[in-house]
Formats: C-alpha cells, structure tokens, sequence
C-alpha cells in the first residue's frame, strides 16, 4: 500500500497543473547578465533551495536567438537577465510564458507597468559610455557630450559599440537614437559614427572593457557595467550623453514548454526576492537597480535622476517588426560602410 499511494499522489496532483519542484532536481537557466552572476546564481541557488543549476551565458541577441532556434524542443528553463526588448520579442513569439511571481507585488510598479505583463522586470540599467580621459588629454581631444558629438572626426578609431545583432546593449543604443532623433536622423547620425569605430563588439560590456583597458577613449556600454570597470582600479570615467539616453529593464522569463516547468518556477521565485537580488552585487559584479523594491539599491548603482533619461517605450521596440527592421537596417546600411 505504501508504495500504491505517491502514485495515486502524482495522478491527482498533476492534472491540476499544480507546480512542485521535483525535490533534487535541477535546471538549466539561460544566463545574459555579468558572467561571475551567472556564477552566483549557480553556486547560491542549489543551497536555497536543493536544486541544481547549470546555466550557458549569451548576450541578450544571441540568447534570443537560441529561443527561436530551440522553439520546437527547447534544452533551457528559464532566461535570466539581459536587455528588455527581446524578452517582449520572445514572448509575442510565444518563445516564453509570463509567470507572476509571489513577489509581483514587491516589484517597482515603474518597472511592471513598462513591460506590460511580457516578462518580469529583474532590474534597471542606464546606456551610457565608458571614458579614457587620459587616452583623450594625450591626444588633445575633448570629452564627447552628446550622442552627435561622437561622430566628429578627432575620435576616429576611438570608438567601440556594442554589435545590435547579438548585444541588447547595442541594440537599445539604436533604439534609442531612433526615440531621440527618428529613424532616418538616427541612421544618419549611426553612419557617421560609423567611421570613428574601432570595433562592434559582440557584447555590451566589451566596450567598457577595452575602455578600461586604454584600447579605446570611448566605449559604450550600461553605466553599471563602466562602475564595475572602475571598482575593479581601471582609470576611466563614465557618464551619459547630455542629449538624453535610453535604459533597459532586465528581464525574466520562463521558457515555453520547458521539461522542467515546476523547479523554472521555483527559480523564478528565488530570483526575484531581495536574498537572491542581492547577490548581483554582493557576488554577482552588477550595480542595476533590483527590481524588488525590498532588495537595496547598491551605493554605487548609477541613479535616474542623475542622467537624463528619455521614456523609453519597450512594447514599441521590443515588437518584432520594430527590432528585427532596425538591426537588419543597421546591419545593411551601417556595419558594411568603408571607414
Ligand atoms: O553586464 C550586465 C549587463 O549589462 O549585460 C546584460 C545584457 O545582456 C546586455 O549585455 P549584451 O549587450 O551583451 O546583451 C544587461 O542586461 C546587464 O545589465
């Protein structure tokens, strides 16, 4: 009998869908943020909760794309992290489920109510750039100010951004020049960038790397990501263009049709609590604000009120129309022009 009755358990239980985590299970999470939080997640989340955690980490493009390539028998769980946009591009794809969380009603309502039920918010970020000062002060150059500034000639070969195609950094660098200046002055102004940049990087945090690393004199990148530059003794500075810049709200989401539905779901509870959130940047290397308002800001997290901030308009730029017009315009009209 006593075997008769966990079976008899499991046939009641599972047809009312109730989600429980297979006690020692595991999963397999899709990691886009800092790499050492990836690394946090997996060493932290097991001893709260005895789940195993294997993660592969791609930026937010790349990461988007083995959704839509795994669609018909998805390998990965849950996506953690990355840029806004394509979370909302992977859900209207039916690539993700929205899933509440018991803390939905910890998050910042700024941050739920801008992604409109496509994902859940798991922090914001601010576009902005690294700085080499001294690499600028030796060639007698000035401190760029603005977007516009970027494409004067003295910073030839000084520049680095992140590539839209497979970095969600790059791509909110596009979309937000659209926002600021319309389509077609946003794409003028990307082609005469174009002639000052040394490299698109693959990732967002790569320009403020090689920034750091005295490569280049400007890099863009989110501001936290410049702040972890700094924090690790790299001689750079980092700010934001006057004439106003975008933001990212991190994303969370549950995978479609994912094996292990119950133990996803466990996950997604954890992730968003403050004992999970603060690891970002206890462990994790990563100064976003948190999304759940009972999780502290970290003192160095870059403010909104200190950067100018346009209204960043996520359910526009996160369609699919919107995002793969504009990288497969950048990528016909911009990357191909001769310096
Ligand atoms: O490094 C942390 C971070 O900037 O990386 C995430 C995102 O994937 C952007 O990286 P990519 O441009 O490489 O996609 C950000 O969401 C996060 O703040």
């Amino acid at each position: 009998m006593r075997k008769v009755l966990p079976i008899l358990l499991v046939l009641l239980v599972a047809p009312l869908g109730l989600a429980t985590a297979a006690p020692g299970g595991r999963i397999s999470v899709l990691c886009s943020p800092n790499p050492a939080w990836c690394d946090a997640i997996k060493a932290e989340f097991p001893k709260a909760t005895g789940i195993t955690l294997e993660y592969i980490r791609l930026s937010s493009g790349e990461a988007f794309a083995r959704l839509r390539a795994e669609a018909a028998n998805p390998s990965l769980d849950v996506w953690f992290g990355g840029t806004g946009d394509p979370h909302i591009e992977a859900n209207e794809a039916g690539l993700t489920e929205f899933y509440r969380p018991q803390a939905w009603n910890d998050l910042r309502p700024e941050l739920r109510e801008a992604v409109a039920g496509k994902y859940v918010p798991l922090y914001a970020g601010i576009l902005g750039w690294a700085i080499n000062e001294r690499l600028l002060r030796e060639k007698g150059i000035p401190v760029p100010r603005s977007w516009r500034d970027l494409a004067d000639p003295r910073y030839r070969g000084l520049v680095a951004y992140p590539n839209p195609n497979t970095s969600g950094t790059g791509y909110t660098m596009v979309a937000t020049l659209v926002q600021l200046y319309g389509e077609e002055g946003a794409f003028d102004l990307l082609k005469r960038i174009h002639r000052n940049i040394a490299q698109y990087t693959r990732s967002g945090a790569a320009p403020g790397q090689l920034t750091a690393r005295g490569e280049l004199a400007i890099g863009i990148t989110f501001i936290h990501d410049a702040v972890d530059q700094v924090l690790q003794g790299f001689p750079i500075t980092y700010n934001a263009p006057s004439d106003g810049t975008g933001y990212e709200i991190g994303g969370l989401s549950l995978i479609k049709n994912t094996r292990n539905r119950a133990n996803a779901i466990v996950f997604m509870d954890w992730a968003v609590s403050p004992e999970a959130q603060r690891l970002a940047a206890e462990q994790g290397q990563s100064y976003q604000i948190p999304s759940n308002s009972k999780t502290p800001t970290p003192r160095v997290a870059p403010r909104f009120q200190d950067f100018r901030v346009i209204s960043y308009d996520f359910l526009k730029f996160g369609k699919a129309s919107v995002r793969e017009g504009l990288i497969r315009r950048w990528t016909r009209e911009v990357e191909p022009l001769p310096k």
